[in-house]
């Protein structure tokens, strides 16, 4: 049998990875500085914990699966399921995941550099994807992509499959609808915030009264900073793209995600070092901060 959903993370000292979106060059970078070898061995016996969100955006998502797949497969890392994960698994087409169906990343009217996919990179991706967790704790520390609920972290304990969970939460809410009244931003609300797989890989979102412009699209809701009213275990998680010197927690949780899945716009626009979106990774239980420029500070 599967295991479920929320599984055991390692004892012993971890370095916890932000998204990591493609971008293959600042994982190695940053495997490097965090004395790692090349194929994640650390001469310490630490292991390596991903926050999830490995694919789309950057240039080479095919490689940082294939990177991060040796090193789970061999027990030296763990990884929980992110949305942008979440949705190959769904096959949902977004503006940002072309690569997985062997189409170029346009933005602006140029293409976005990126390896494409092919029948067998696919089959490697989703045959990681499917096996794995949306949430991992421990005594001290749980890990999640977006959001730690634990209503949700119970219901994620008794299954064994997020697409299955998925699908049985997105048919229970569309059932709930008759009657009820609600508007399709009600109604898109309601699929964010009471199915399991999405409020846990994708955080909780609320209306808004005056539309913002994400991705091309308006939107009438905007995301909840769930951590500021978080009083549970101390929580690690990414999702949030938060750039350095920007807060990024409260007392027990702490986003990891700096955002280098962006990098790609700072390229485009000439930048070559020094990068402003960084890859970082939490040292637990020094919590130390990491990059992949090699500079790292206490937090
Ligand atoms: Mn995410």
């Amino acid at each position: 049998m599967k295991p479920t959903l929320v599984q055991r993370l390692y004892d012993g000292p971890i370095d916890i990875v932000g998204d990591v979106h493609g971008e293959i060059e600042p994982l190695r970078s940053l495997m490097m500085h965090l004395g790692y070898s090349q194929d994640g061995v650390h001469c310490d016996g630490r292991r390596l914990v991903f926050v999830g969100d490995l694919t789309d955006r950057g240039p080479d998502s095919p490689a940082v699966v294939n990177l991060v797949k040796t090193m789970i497969d061999s027990g030296r890392a763990q990884c929980v399921l992110g949305n942008h994960d979440l949705n190959l698994l769904l096959d949902h087409r977004k503006h940002d995941n072309g690569w997985f169906y062997g189409e170029p990343f346009f933005a602006d009217d140029a293409v976005v550099p990126q390896a494409l996919a092919d029948e067998s990179v696919r089959e490697t991706v989703l045959g990681l994807f499917r096996d794995l967790p949306v949430a991992l704790q421990r005594d001290d520390l749980c890990i999640v992509h977006a959001c730690w609920n634990d209503e949700m972290i119970d219901d994620a304990k008794h299954a064994h499959d997020a697409v299955a969970l998925y699908h049985r939460h997105h048919e229970l809410i569309e059932a709930s609808f008759p009657g009820l009244d609600l508007d399709g931003v009600a109604k898109g609300l309601k699929h964010q915030n009471e199915n399991p797989i999405k409020k846990l890989t994708s955080g909780p979102e609320e209306r808004i009264d005056k539309p913002i412009e994400s991705s091309g699209k308006l939107r009438f809701e905007k995301r909840v900073q769930w951590w500021k009213d978080y009083q549970g275990k101390f929580c690690v998680f990414g999702h949030y793209s938060i750039p350095y010197g920007e807060p990024r927690g409260s007392e027990s949780a702490f986003c990891v995600d700096y955002g280098v899945g962006k990098r790609w716009q700072e390229r485009r626009s000439g930048t070559t070092a020094g990068f402003r979106l960084k890859l970082g990774a939490l040292r637990w239980p020094e919590r130390k901060i990491v990059f992949d420029d090699g500079t790292s500070e206490l937090v």
